[in-house]
Formats: C-alpha cells, sequence, structure tokens
C-alpha cells in the first residue's frame, strides 16, 4: 500500500461510493444539502465514484450508528444492490460509530474529515508537505484507535480513507504513534523557523507581501500566474495546492512585492488539518495584505465567502487589509456583480485577463496604506522636526544620542515618501 498516496494509488480503479448527508431538524436543509453536494465534489476529486446519494434529517443522533437504525438497513440493501465498496457521511463518525456502520455494510465506512484527509494525502508532493499530510491523519486516527475499528478497516482492503498510515496503525502500538508524532512536529517545526527567516529578511527590505486566501477551486493558483507569470498547477478539483508558492509580482508604479498562494479553504476544514498546516498558514498570517479570491460563478459563493471570513477571523487576520478579488468574471451572470457588497473590491477574470489592470492599482493603492516600522535618524539641527513627525506618524521609540535622536516610527508609505531624506 502507497503511505503518502502518489501515483500508482487503488483510486486508479473508480471507486463505488455512496455518499450520506445527516443533520438535525434544527439545522437549515439548504445547507446539509449544500454540503452534501460538496462531499460529492470531494469524493469526484479523491478519484471516486458516486453512485449513490442519502439524505436524513433526524430529531436526534444516535449514539450507536449516528444515523437511525431503519436508515442504515436502507442504506445496506443500496450497498448490495449498486456494489459500493465504500459509504462516505458527511459528518464526523466516532470510533464506535464507525466500527459499528461498517460491520453492518461490510465495506469501509468513512467520514468527511477522513476523506479531505485522504485526498491530501494524494495531492502532497514536498516533503513539507508529506509530514504534515501525516501529522494530521496521525492526530485524526489516534481518538480513534482507541476503539480500534481501524483494524476492521484495513483488513476490508486499500481505496478512499485508507491510504496513509492507516494500515499499519494499528500494529504499531500507541508509543510509537506518539513517538512518531512528537518527531514529525520537531521536523515540521524547523521548516517553520526556515520560512520564517526567509520572511524576516524580506521583512528587513521593506518588501511588500500579498497572500492569496479563498474557498478550494477559487481560482487562486490562475490568478497567481495570471499576475505574475509563473506557471503553478491548475485543475478544476478541490485541493490542487497544498504547499505555498511565493511569486514576485511588479505593480505598475508600485514597488517590487510577492504574492504567496496557498492550500484553499473548505467548510468543515478538518481541525487536524488547520494544526498540520500551521507552517503553511503562517506564511498568510504575514503577508501584509490578503487578497481573498471568490469564484464569483459559484451558486454556493455567499456561503463559500462567510466559511473563508469565519476562518479569517479564528486566525485573528480581521485586522489586516483585505482585498476581495470577484474571480471567474468571464463566467458569471452579471447579476451576480450586484449581489456582492464586500469592499474594498475588484471583478476579475483570471482566464480572459479582464480586470487585472484594476486589480494591480488597488494592490499599489493598499501598499500605500500599509504601516511599516521605519527607523529615522534626525541630526540635532532637524531635530525639532520630530514633532511634525509626531503628527503625522505613531512614534514607538526615542533614542537620543550626541549627534541627534533615532526615532523608530510606523510609517505608510505615502509618509515614508516625505520622510525619505532621514530613514536609516
Ligand atoms: N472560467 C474561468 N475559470 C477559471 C478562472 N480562474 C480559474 N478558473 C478555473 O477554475 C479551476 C480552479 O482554478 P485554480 O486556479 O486551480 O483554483 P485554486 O483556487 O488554486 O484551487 P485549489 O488550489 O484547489 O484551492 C480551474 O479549472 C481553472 O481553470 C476564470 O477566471 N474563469
Ligand atoms: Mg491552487
Amino acid at each position: 500500500m502507497n503511505t503518502n498516496g502518489n501515483q500508482g494509488n487503488l483510486l486508479n480503479i473508480q471507486e463505488k461510493v455512496i455518499v450520506v448527508g445527516v443533520g438535525l431538524k434544527s439545522e437549515s436543509l439548504a445547507e446539509i444539502k449544500e454540503n452534501l453536494f460538496e462531499l460529492e465534489e470531494l469524493v469526484f476529486s479523491a478519484g471516486g465514484e458516486v453512485v449513490g446519494s442519502v439524505l436524513q434529517i433526524l430529531a436526534q443522533w444516535n449514539p450507536a450508528t449516528l444515523i437511525g437504525s431503519g436508515k442504515a438497513e436502507e442504506i445496506r440493501l443500496m450497498v448490495e444492490e449498486l456494489k459500493a465498496s465504500a459509504v462516505i457521511f458527511d459528518h464526523h463518525l466516532s470510533g464506535v460509530q464507525g466500527r459499528n456502520l461498517q460491520n453492518l455494510f461490510k465495506v469501509k465506512v468513512i467520514d468527511r474529515n477522513q476523506l479531505i484527509l485522504d485526498i491530501f494525502a494524494q495531492r502532497a508532493q514536498t516533503f513539507e508537505g508529506k509530514l504534515q499530510v501525516e501529522l494530521a491523519q496521525m492526530l485524526d486516527q489516534m481518538p480513534r484507535m482507541v476503539d480500534a475499528w481501524m483494524g476492521s478497516l484495513s483488513r476490508l482492503g486499500g481505496g478512499i480513507g485508507t491510504r496513509g498510515p492507516g494500515e499499519t496503525a494499528l500494529e504499531i502500538d500507541r508509543r510509537r504513534i506518539r513517538e512518531r508524532v512528537s518527531l514529525i512536529k520537531k521536523k515540521l517545526e524547523s521548516v517553520r523557523k526556515n520560512r520564517a527567516q526567509h520572511r524576516s529578511s524580506r521583512r528587513r527590505h521593506e518588501v511588500p507581501s500579498f497572500a492569496m486566501i479563498g474557498y478550494t477551486n477559487s481560482g487562486k493558483s490562475s490568478l497567481l500566474n495570471r499576475l505574475t507569470g509563473s506557471q503553478v498547477l491548475v485543475k478544476n478539483q478541490v485541493f490542487a495546492t497544498l504547499d505555498p508558492t511565493t511569486r514576485k509580482v511588479f505593480l505598475p508604479n508600485g514597488p517590487m512585492s510577492v504574492v504567496t498562494d496557498t492550500v484553499g479553504f473548505i467548510r468543515k476544514l478538518p481541525p487536524q488539518l488547520i494544526e498540520a498546516f500551521k507552517a503553511t498558514l503562517e506564511e498568510s498570517a504575514e503577508a501584509d495584505i490578503l487578497l481573498h479570491v471568490i469564484d464569483l460563478s459559484s451558486p454556493s459563493m455567499h456561503r463559500q465567502v462567510e466559511v473563508v471570513e469565519d476562518l479569517i477571523h479564528e486566525f485573528g487576520w480581521d485586522k489586516k487589509i483585505i482585498i476581495h478579488v470577484f474571480n471567474k468574471v468571464d463566467i458569471a451572470t452579471v447579476d451576480m456583480q450586484f449581489k456582492v457588497n464586500k469592499f474594498p473590491r475588484v471583478f476579475v477574470s483570471a482566464h480572459t485577463g479582464q480586470g487585472l489592470d484594476q486589480l494591480k492599482t488597488l494592490m499599489t493603492e493598499k501598499i500605500g496604506e500599509l504601516q511599516m516600522d521605519t527607523q529615522l535618524f534626525f541630526p540635532k539641527a532637524s531635530e525639532y522636526k520630530i514633532f511634525d513627525l509626531s503628527r503625522e506618524a505613531l512614534i514607538l521609540k526615542k533614542e537620543p544620542n550626541s549627534e541627534g535622536t533615532i526615532c523608530y516610527a510606523q510609517l505608510t508609505a505615502n509618509i515614508l515618501s516625505r520622510w525619505k531624506e532621514f530613514l536609516v
């Protein structure tokens, strides 16, 4: 079995999957349906084929099987009839629920988290990406291992959801897994330090940085390619990008800047993934300006924006400058443009190049609003000007010496241009 799920994995065989959407009566039905539809896309992206789709709305969860016993029996018959090889739930399954359902259906039973982790396992290319996915899978598996249900899963053979360390996880004892987890964390920590150094050298040279964030498949990589003339992988599938890429961008009338493309977001992003992808996400966290790329042509646009905004909030990025980039105008209906009220914003098409000039202008404009930490030196004869500076910018610290005064201040690019002569 292929541990990292790269080429040659079992998904070359089109695995037949039944997807199950579940929700409580108190939840929005439209949202449960949308989530189920997205789960189908995820299955497709993982290389599977959806042969059946089931929806159940419950008054309360069943601790033994999540869904009701009647529904479970209905699915069992479907599995037989459609010769399905896996059942995937759009909801977290406890170890016990997973095992019970699997004993009933006699095929693999996977939940949304495991499926997403599986897609990541397939896509991970770099050393870092692979480590991150392995860590996420281990963190996801540890609580399930307590129920020891992964053992029966591994006997059912490979395919979606079974790649990665799962097969051998049970044979290895839990102590060894914990050791592995801490080893991976250590390795990732050093990757992180490395990145931080790169970033701080950029900071020293005052290169403004942008990070593309947004829902998966919104066109972040396509836009990066357009903006920077790169050839980053673009694919019509969720989670095409895993590893961050940083490229230079030349803005008309603006300073040389960098743009980072990174992993996309999705509803119910597994928390273990957020934990594992910290290093990648830090790249966005450190960016001066975020480009929130939104698929204007998607019928679920509003929900997708909401999901990304919730994550922005969760990561504490609310204070950052955010440019809303509505992409795919070339295939969106015109009325969609009137349905958005996010600012600052720009409508673009990474395919046709439409709106790219406006985007670049907006990027330059926003660089002008950035606060930069700067050091200025005022010789004795000019020290009286410090008072003027204090009216324009925040002075963090003043260090007088025999020849004059060093001021540590936060300046925007515009203000900085007026005080250039004192810049250290
Ligand atoms: N029509 C149209 N399609 C676009 C546009 N931009 C991107 N696409 C398509 O949308 C799909 C996703 O594009 P990507 O650039 O891979 O999207 P992404 O946001 O990087 O996706 P992930 O890396 O999976 O999160 C591809 O099929 C692109 O060809 C656009 O402006 N117009
Ligand atoms: Mg991408």
